[in-house]
């Protein structure tokens, strides 16, 4: 059928200049790769028309039923909703609850997903030079499949990215049999992405490639030149140490890393070894890499006592005193706005300074998301973000 597809998909190229075919054909291509047409990843920081969340319920991983996750999931969306259109996913039993819990402005369509990580499971859109729109439509496995993935089944999640995709009339790319999250890479939109070996060579994702492999496939699918490896993450078990709670692109030639001094801190390893790293670093363009550091929350943040989730076959179980990937890394740049996680710490307000001053044109907006990191992750994590 996708050979099918592919042939097809030659035929659209045309699409428009056929007199009553200018209709919307969705395609998937799997004979071409984004770099060979012209398609590549822009920035985080480049023009956002839209922003896509899931919204979460599964009672196994956020706790009391989820009502406090989509308190937060909420914040985020309104926060992000100054900024960039929203359009929020949600199961059919949802759909009332979801719509009622939301500012007007956001738009709610139903889309059912396993949980509620938009970031991994979504589409990567991408953009060519001539203005137009594609995706990729990653292998989704749970964050390691049976290997060492968060939970089994994932097959709603892993058809999220062709159901936003057929939303936005919006061919995608689809190389099959490439595990792959939006989470674990960063990108400048000028030929470099970041990412980290922990993640990227995890035996659950992609163990018949090997490092050089793996690297091409980033560059055809994301339209880049450079791939830059730091080595471990801050969440072995949860995500395999993605990059997105470690460093990211703030504009081009400059990235933000996390930082901290206390020796006893749990991410102080990781911090250390990952800011020594990116300043030795030049991108795709041959830019020596300039590197600012932001704070991690003074206490870490851990799984308190009390803490409920439903226990279920499969899924990933909280114990008391667990570590959670807290980092204000994990923040989302959405046009003139970029939106934070706040964790009730001491160091938050430094945080939001310190983007502040990364980012003087861009309003900073912290949002308390506590109870999205107790589920394993931030605002990064539940947004992904679609190109203007
Ligand atoms: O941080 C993420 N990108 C996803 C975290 C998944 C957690 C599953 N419990």
């Amino acid at each position: 059928l996708d050979f099918l597809i592919s042939i097809r998909y030659d035929g659209a190229n045309t699409r428009g200049s056929v007199p009553g075919k200018e209709h919307f054909m969705p395609c998937s291509i799997s004979n071409r790769t984004p770099k060979q047409d012209g398609f590549f990843m822009p920035a985080e920081f480049s023009p956002i028309r839209q922003v896509w969340i899931l919204w979460p319920e599964r009672p196994d991983n956020w706790r009391d039923g989820a009502k406090p996750a989509q308190a937060a999931y909420a914040q985020v969306a309104a926060a992000v909703a100054r900024f960039a259109e929203v359009t929020v996913g949600v199961s059919c039993e949802q759909y009332e609850n979801c719509r009622a819990k939301l500012p007007p402005c956001v738009r709610v369509v139903e889309i059912s997903s396993n949980d509620a990580w938009v970031r991994d499971c979504g589409p990567t859109f991408l953009k060519n030079t001539a203005g137009e729109t594609r995706a990729v439509d990653w292998e989704f496995n749970a964050w390691g499949g049976l290997y060492d993935g968060a939970y089994f089944p994932w097959d709603k999640d892993a058809a999220v990215a062709r159901k936003i995709c057929e939303i936005e009339r919006v061919d995608r790319y689809r190389p099959k049999g490439f595990v792959l999250e939006g989470g674990s890479f960063h990108v400048d939109g000028e030929g470099t992405v970041l990412t980290t070996e922990m993640c990227l060579l995890s035996p659950g994702r992609n163990p018949h490639m090997n490092k050089a492999e793996i690297e091409h496939m980033l560059c055809e699918y994301l339209g880049a030149e450079k791939v830059l490896w730091l080595k471990d993450g801050i969440d072995p078990d949860e995500t395999n140490g993605h990059v997105d709670d470690v460093a990211c692109f703030v504009r081009p030639g400059e990235v933000a890393c996390i930082w901290t001094d206390d020796e006893a801190h749990p991410f102080y390893r990781v911090a250390h070894e990952s800011y020594e790293a990116l300043c030795a670093m030049t991108d795709a363009k041959g830019r020596r890499l300039k590197v600012h550091k932001v704070c991690l929350p003074k206490v870490p943040v851990c799984i308190g006592k009390g803490f409920a989730i439903d226990a279920a076959e499969g899924s990933f179980p909280r114990q008391e005193g667990e570590v959670c990937p807290a980092s204000y890394l994990n923040f989302l740049i959405v046009n003139n706005g970029v939106i934070v996680p706040q964790f009730g710490d001491e160091n938050d307000a430094a945080a939001l300074a310190q983007l502040s001053a990364i980012f003087p044109d861009k309003e900073v907006v912290g949002v308390d998301t506590l109870e999205v990191v107790y589920g394993g992750g931030n605002v990064h994590c539940i947004t992904q973000q679609q190109p203007r």
